[in-house]
């Protein structure tokens, strides 16, 4: 629990609570941390709410922490916090970060070990406001007609279809690591049938005069190859490779790989020992399919939120839990991370449970002329150096998106994802890269350099509404297109239609559960035709029902979740259900078999 105010209306912070405690400066409340703050309380004012808040914890650190020679380095990490967030530890400013969705640290060490025995005072200004140049971007617009808005009244606006939630999202953890210590390891694999390699990078920090041994062991515990120093490989007879669930009777299975380090600083030998779960596998391209260890891969899967009653985007395990056992459920063998990235604790059981991930960045709602500008792009590089540097290493993530739905039918969206791709690409050449598209085939400046072609329709529902009939000529005339143009993989990542759960009627008529059933049905007869040539996957729009701003449209929320906001099935799912074990059983690698309500658990 933290302590938490809001500096209503002010959109820079005016007042400097980390110099004192935050409650001296004002009325403070009770706020939990991971969540977000916008549906915490009664008050319209703070879900609503844009601009700085702040956050105060005290707390105690063990002596030990603060006290040898050299003493412990002590780190104050961030899962995330949303958008711009600035911490103070006792009053010394220690770290600033540009955006949510990512963790972000700060060594502590010179602040905390002066005082041992003394509360150590973490104080967070956090602030949600969007601009044109953010990630995702956003325009304050201020309303300047007094008739119709009180003094300074304004209003933040946003190109994408999810609620703004703000607030700590991911748990915060003070940890300690030797003077010096592992500071990133990176890991690639390749394999053929009987011998796999796995090459590996360590940097260390704080002492140059260091070794480094490293083994891997087997989930039996048995270590199967071992190397020292920063740079080498490993060799692995008879690999287990990682397979994705439903394309192995053992999918996600994990190597564990020990990185031990030694090192002399300043007369005493320092040891800091990391362990790294380490999946064997490779992902290819090719002009029509998506290979997982040379086998083609099929996409049957979903697009997420990270959105829940109360809690907003906060981490929650047993939501998180309840999704997985969801999706494994349903048949589903992958998702994308619509439209930031997840918590590295839901990538965790990705890895683990052999789901595919395409990796999204913020990069949601990119529409604005200016938003395509040289202080944007710099921007996005950096957060996908962020992105790539925290999930670089997960067998489960087999594809990175830089954004979706942008503007890419504006000419300065050619030279933008060129160079973001581009970037991408140097960071890791080992996976393929996309961006998600909803643009013309014929005019989008981005498509070019994508390796997947990631196309959004919605045919029947915002063209046609209501004209199921139209959907086979549409469809099939949206993957043609787009094949005849560039000859690259298709994958139909996002379709669906919105539907009040209870909500019937037959003829089915938009909003009812069964215009949802018939237009995936639609959507399927034609995807069932196009999977035998190059499309290499289906992502339902959504999986479950979630918080949008407030609109005409959307009623408490969009409502094309298969699932609701509480987790319960509509009657889509079943179908979703249905086809995604049929597609399973189809291509298979032995899944195991279907019976009503069991769960598929390794
Ligand atoms: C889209 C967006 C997604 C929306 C969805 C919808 O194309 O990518 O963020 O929520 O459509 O339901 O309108």
């Amino acid at each position: 629990m933290w302590e938490f105010s809001a500096v209503f209306k002010q959109l820079f912070p005016s007042i400097s609570p980390w110099q004192r405690h935050c409650k001296a400066t004002g009325p403070v409340i009770d706020m939990p941390v991971p969540a977000s703050f916008n549906d915490i309380t009664q008050d319209p004012s703070l879900e609503n709410y844009i601009g700085w808040v702040w956050y105060e914890k005290e707390v105690l650190l063990p002596l030990r922490w603060l006290q040898g020679d050299p003493a412990p380095r002590v780190v104050l990490r961030f899962g995330s916090a949303h958008y711009y967030s600035i911490v103070w530890v006792n009053g010394v400013q220690v770290v600033e970060h540009e955006g949510g969705h990512l963790p972000f640290e700060a060594d502590i060490s010179s602040v905390v070990q002066g005082s041992p025995g003394s509360l150590c005072r973490i104080t967070v200004a956090l602030n949600n406001t969007l601009t044109p140049h953010t990630l995702p971007p956003g325009s304050i617009q201020y309303m300047a007609d007094k008739s119709r808005y009180p003094k300074n009244y304004f209003v933040q606006n946003t190109k994408f279809d999810f609620f703004n939630y703000a607030g700590i999202h991911r748990p915060v953890v003070l940890y300690t690591t030797p003077a010096a210590y592992i500071d990133d390891i990176t890991v690639t694999t390749t394999s053929s049938d009987s011998v796999a390699m796995v090459q590996y990078q360590v940097s260390v920090v704080g002492s140059t005069a260091n070794s480094l041994s490293l083994s891997l062991r087997d989930q039996e515990g048995k270590v199967v190859a071992t190397g020292d120093g920063p740079v080498g490989e490993l060799k692995v007879l008879n690999p287990n490779l990682w397979w994705p669930y439903l394309m192995h009777e053992n999918p996600g299975y994990l190597y564990s790989l020990e990185v031990r380090m030694q090192a002399q600083l300043g007369g005493a030998l320092l040891e800091d020992v990391y362990t790294l779960p380490v999946g064997i596998r490779t992902v290819h391209v090719t002009s029509s399919q998506f290979l997982i260890n040379g086998r083609p891969f099929y996409f049957h899967g979903v697009n997420k939120h990270e959105d829940a009653d109360i809690r907003g985007k906060g981490l929650d395990w047993p939501l998180i839990v309840k999704d997985f056992n969801l999706l494994r459920w349903l048949g589903a063998n992958s998702f994308r991370t619509s439209h930031y990235p997840y918590a590295e604790e839901i990538m965790d059981l990705c890895d683990a449970y052999g789901i595919a991930v395409i990796d999204e960045s913020p990069g949601v709602g990119i529409k604005l002329p200016e938003s395509f500008g040289n202080r944007s792009l710099q921007h996005h590089l950096a957060v996908m150096e962020e992105l790539v540097r925290r999930d670089k290493n997960r067998p489960s993530v087999v594809m990175w998106s830089v954004a979706n739905e942008p503007a890419s039918e504006l000419p300065p969206a050619a030279h933008y994802f060129k160079t973001v791709i581009a970037h991408t690409k140097a960071l890791d050449p080992s996976r393929p890269v996309t961006f998600v598209t909803d643009a013309n085939y014929a005019l989008d400046h981005g498509a070019p350099y994508v390796d997947v072609i990631c196309v959004n329709s919605y045919f029947s529902w915002y063209h046609d509404p209501g004209h199921l009939e139209v959907i086979p000529l549409q469809l099939t005339a949206q993957f043609e297109n787009w094949y005849k143009t560039y000859q690259k993989p298709i994958i139909q990542s996002e379709y669906g239609a919105d539907s009040v759960p209870g909500l019937h009627s037959d003829p089915p008529m938009m909003f009812t559960e069964e215009y949802q059933q018939a237009l995936l049905r639609e959507y399927h007869s034609v995807l069932d035709k196009k999977r035998k040539e190059y499309v290499i996957g289906e992502l339902i729009w959504n999986f479950a029902d979630f918080m949008t701003n407030q609109g005409t449209t959307r009623v408490l929320g969009n409502k094309k979740g298969i699932f609701t906001r509480q987790r319960q099935p509509k009657a889509a799912a079943f179908v979703l259900r249905d086809r995604y074990w049929k597609i399973a059983n189809e291509s298979s690698c032995l899944p195991p078999a279907i019976t009503s309500h069991s769960l598929f658990l390794k």
